[in-house]
């Protein structure tokens, strides 16, 4: 609780240093980041990398401090620090978004994206900017939305492996803070529990969860594949991760650094992705190595039995929908 309190008062803003006779533009700015992963992880890398090009282009004036591996808590408590001013880049996944700004669940249904490159195609064309943008018009969210990341495709590991829905029955699967998800697994026959990322390694080795859903890089770097040796490819969700701001404390900044931490935001997104294909290549390549098993899995039968969940979610984004069908 003390631990907490003291994290909060020392994150209470942004470090401000007003320069000698300086208007709001030229106020010394230490943006404060923070990201789930460890330093090193693709998406940690991106935003540190564009820290230094933010303070190179206004010769220290504007920088970024990590907060690296859930120092600054899980995604929930990032989005809450994010939007009461507390930081300022949040990178979290679209699930917990989600139920801040409902369009963003588009993009959290199962199987919504064919593949890998259809979701790039979407998060990078016109639908991609305009989710950013709902995000920033929504009233009462608080924050910015700057840039897409590359989350890779989710799949399900557990102490045994998983072909079918039946294989999943009796099973507890700990998902992301969203609805959706809960109700994903639910109709995949497992049993869907909602949990933080920074309690679920020790959910696995106790035996709280039988087992989970994640990227490659996050089964290997998070050590879940310590306690769950099979890796079955069901694929139920191609998940966008997001970059956001505070809006608190961009309203306070100038339109010049503003469009600057845009132009850096969407250089990110494409340096995270190339970071993040070679990240799954050698995640892969490492999880194999220590005996994780991957199955593979018909994931036609799982796309038909999580139709209730998109025909619920989706029918108010139909359109949306439609046009996210039909990007090639
Ligand atoms: C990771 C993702 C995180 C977080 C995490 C989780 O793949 O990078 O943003 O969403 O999964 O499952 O909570």
């Amino acid at each position: 609780m003390l631990g907490y309190r003291f994290i909060g008062a020392a994150l209470a803003a942004a470090s401000f240093a007003a320069l000698p006779s300086a208007g709001v533009a030229q106020q010394k700015m230490v943006l404060k980041a923070t990201d789930v992963h460890a330093l090193g992880y693709p998406t940690v890398e991106a935003v540190v990398r564009m820290g230094a090009k933010l303070e190179k282009a206004t010769k220290g004036r504007l920088s970024i401090q990590m907060f690296p591996a859930m120092q600054l808590g899980g995604e929930k408590e990032m989005i809450e620090q994010a939007q009461v001013g507390a930081l300022q880049f949040a990178r979290v996944s679209s699930g917990p978004l989600g139920p801040v700004v409902d369009e963003v669940n588009v993009f959290t249904l199962p199987f919504m994206f064919r593949d890998e490159a259809h979701m790039r195609k979407v998060i990078d064309g016109p639908i991609g900017a305009e989710i950013l943008a709902k995000i920033t018009a929504h009233p009462s969210a608080g924050l910015v939305g700057l840039a897409w990341m590359d989350g890779g495709t989710r799949s399900v590991y557990t102490k045994r492996p998983i072909k079918s829905p039946a294989d999943l029955k009796g099973l507890k699967i700990r998902m992301m803070g969203n609805p959706i998800f809960v109700e994903t697994m639910n109709a995949m026959g497992g049993t869907g529990m909602s949990m933080g990322f920074q309690e679920l390694y020790n959910a696995l080795k106790t035996g709280v969860v039988d087992g989970a859903e994640n990227n490659p890089p996050s089964l290997l770097t998070q050590n879940h594949y310590q306690v769950t040796k099979f890796y079955s490819l069901t694929g139920h969700l191609i998940l966008p991760e997001i970059l956001l701001f505070s809006k608190k404390t961009w309203s306070g900044m100038s339109k010049a650094d503003q469009d600057l931490i845009r132009k850096y935001s969407r250089e990110a997104q494409f340096e995270q992705r190339k970071l993040w294909d070679a990240f799954v290549a050698d995640s892969n390549a490492k999880l194999k190595a220590a005996g994780v098993q991957f199955v593979e899995v018909d994931k036609k039968v799982f796309y038909d039995a999580t139709k209730p969940v998109r025909d619920k979610y989706g029918a108010k984004y139909a359109a949306l929908m439609k046009r996210v069908e039909a990007t090639k």
